[in-house]
């Protein structure tokens, strides 16, 4: 029996695992553009809901199919609770928890976020195709979470517009 081929081959071995792991994650964040959060940004939970832009929450236009949802989630709602964007936006949330931890997650999307009181979680999607998505806190955050959701409406690019 040969020692050094055996050798050899589990280093190649490894190296191939290595390689096809640093592979997919170059594959997940450039074909798929899931990315890490970066720092939003701080906010006093006790006092975000007088913060802009935690004052008004709202959608609110950045430019030809641009928006921006500022949101805040407490126990145990969303607000707004409805955000309606023509297909095709590109939409910035920025959201924070003004009580506990919440999460803030949309099926079929890439959204999948934490909500931690004091940091504020911005993170954004393309919505291409008209729909209507629903959004849930995915965090245990007390006995009214299951009732905790929201929607997002896609709307066909015309009827869309505001
Ligand atoms: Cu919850």
């Amino acid at each position: 029996m040969d020692i050094d081929r055996y050798e050899r081959l589990w280093i190649m071995l490894s190296a191939a695992v290595l390689l096809s792991l640093f592979l997919a994650l170059v594959y997940s964040v450039y074909a798929l553009d899931i990315r890490l959060v970066d720092d939003a940004g701080q906010v006093d939970p006790a006092t975000a809901a007088q913060t802009p832009p935690f004052d008004e929450p709202g959608v609110y236009q950045e430019g030809p199919g641009r928006y921006r949802v500022v949101m805040v989630a407490r126990a145990w709602s969303f607000q707004p609770a409805e955000v309606r964007v023509p297909a095709g936006s590109d939409v910035t949330f920025q959201v924070t928890s003004l009580d506990v931890i919440h999460g803030f997650r949309v099926p079929y999307t890439t959204i999948n976020q934490m909500l931690i009181p004091g940091q504020v979680s911005e993170f954004r999607f393309r919505f291409a195709e008209p729909g209507e998505h629903y959004l849930f806190c995915h965090e245990y955050c007390g006995v009214g979470h299951h009732t905790m959701q929201g929607r997002i409406v896609v709307e066909t690019a015309a009827t869309g517009a505001r």
